[in-house]
């Protein structure tokens, strides 16, 4: 495949963040004539535009919706919607618009690495890092890129090669990418997520299913969510191409799944109707921060079955996965006190992540709340109600958490915070404590964004593990 020339072209780079400033940078230095919009107009972007004008791009701050005279190109960031009026101009103009993947696409050579990819609504990144993880014990060089945070075109347009990439795709650049054709990829799950963004849950879903467009060696699902499977076979997909489902249970041929404690291959191994192939076991998952919750299990089968179609033997599977380390934020067992343990999972900012992490614990004091992003609790709370010993709710929206056990766990003892100062939280993790029996979690699971009290989750998680040291120092 020859790059694609962007030469003397003029374009237009939508979005001066993380990937906006990776695109400007990759077009400038291929001759482009770049010109960067941002609505913004913030620190960060007279930084960004700073680094950036010294290289020929020009940078304008302070409106993202109109389209400078003579684009030929618009290059998004992902994250910027479908109706904004930039794009309105552009497809006035006739003026093709794409996302800084699809560029990456686009600009690799002959010799470029295959992408590995995956999508979801929750566990991409943990998958990514275990793939990449994997990979990278198999010998390969490789980088986990995408959404997960590093650009794609970095890892794309590197100085010395990547073997292999191990892609993360957001729903958003799965639209913004029309071209990208992975090696293989996986759909981990898919739950109503970004609907305001996508404007239903079928243009959501279709645009996950994008992924799978093109594979040539694996399309990977979930046998435990048909929608996924519902994708594959939508896929128009390279001949011989084939579905590799993954499932917590016992594999059927050209599955991979769980027999007894032992992760096993059942699609990438020879006679595979008689034939099953051990890679780990479920210790070997992350080891030494206890036993993995079902669905870092799930997201491990479908890194093997990624990593197992590009051709990687079992035992690199297997030290991979020893090697993987959580990332903070998910799922963080952040310490003991009293008997009881402290779970952080700032991470879980929508329902379908915090319900995954409320079936992981028995009895569970529940912290949760923020921003809702338009979703409904009654699902979530009807289906943990059994295992909630007590809710702290905290944020602008916990109303909605708070109406929805009074339906349906009317029994179990709720505190409301009115309170959203930075001492909220330190107040919440005492109130949970306060609640908790011995044997217990205490689970931070918000199942809302933080931004109402907090920059981010990250943030969240590290004010929730502060004030549960801070309970530790006083219990001593
Ligand atoms: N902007 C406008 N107008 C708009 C929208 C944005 O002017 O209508 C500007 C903002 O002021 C900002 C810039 O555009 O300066 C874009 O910033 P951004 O934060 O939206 O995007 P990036 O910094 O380029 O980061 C993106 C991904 N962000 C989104 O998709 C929202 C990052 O995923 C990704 O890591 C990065 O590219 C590298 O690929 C983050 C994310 O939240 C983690 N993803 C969502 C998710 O995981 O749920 C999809």
């Amino acid at each position: 495949m020859t790059p694609e020339s962007y030469e003397g072209r003029r374009v237009t780079v939508a979005g001066l963040g993380v990937s906006g400033v990776s695109a400007a940078r990759a077009l400038a230095g291929r001759g482009a004539h770049v010109t960067v919009v941002d609505g913004g107009e913030g620190q960060a972007q007279r930084a960004r535009a700073a680094e950036l004008e010294p290289q020929g791009v020009t940078v304008r701050l302070g409106d993202g919706d109109t389209l400078p005279e003579g684009t030929e190109l618009v290059v998004t960031s992902p994250g910027w919607r479908p109706d904004s009026p930039l794009f309105a101009a552009a497809a006035a103009a006739g003026v093709e618009v794409y996302c800084d993947v699809e560029l990456a696409w686009r600009l690799r050579g002959p010799d470029a690495a295959p992408w590995l990819a995956v999508t979801g609504t929750n566990g991409k990144t943990t998958t990514v890092r275990m793939l990449a993880a994997i990979l990278t014990a198999a010998g390969l060089r490789t980088a986990a890129v995408g959404n997960i945070g590093t650009p794609i075109l970095e890892a794309v347009l590197a100085d010395r090669p990547y073997d292999v990439l191990a892609v993360e795709l957001s729903s958003y650049q799965l639209h913004w990418s029309p071209s990208v054709r992975p090696h293989s990829a996986a759909v981990l799950n898919l739950a109503p997520d970004h609907l305001d963004w996508h404007g239903s849950l079928a243009a959501y879903a279709a645009d996950k299913g994008r992924i799978y467009e093109g594979n040539r060696v694996a399309c990977v699902y979930n046998t435990a969510d048909p929608a996924t499977e519902e994708l594959v076979r939508g896929a128009d997909v390279e001949e011989g191409c084939r579905a590799i489902g993954f499932t917590l249970g016992t594999p059927a041929p050209s599955q991979l799944g769980v027999v007894e404690d032992i992760l096993v291959d059942r699609a990438f191994v020879e006679h595979r109707h008689k034939n099953a192939q051990e890679l780990a076991e479920l210790t070997d998952i992350a080891p030494g921060t206890g036993q993995p919750a079902p669905h870092t299990v799930a997201n491990a089968l479908a890194a093997a079955a990624l990593a197992r179609a590009f051709g990687v033997e079992p035992a690199a599977v297997r030290d991979g996965l020893r090697a993987f380390r959580p990332d903070p934020h998910r799922i963080e067992h952040i310490a003991d006190i009293d008997g009881v343990g402290y779970v952080d999972d700032s991470k879980a900012t929508n329902t379908h992540a915090t319900e995954a992490s409320l079936a992981a614990y028995e009895h569970i004091v529940w912290i949760a709340g923020g921003l809702a992003k338009g979703a409904t609790f009654d699902d979530l709370v009807a289906g943990a109600a059994r295992r909630l010993r007590g809710a702290v709710l905290i944020g602008a929206e916990r109303h909605l958490i708070r109406e929805a056990l009074a339906r349906h766990a009317p029994d179990v003892p709720v505190v409301d915070l009115d309170r959203t100062d930075t001492g909220a939280m330190s107040e919440a993790v005492r109130e949970a404590a306060r609640l908790a029996r011995p044997g217990d979690t205490v689970l931070l699971a918000p199942a809302c964004a933080s931004m109402d009290m907090f920059v981010n989750y990250n943030q969240r998680g590290d004010a929730f593990a502060a004030a549960v040291r801070e309970l530790a120092e006083e219990d001593r």
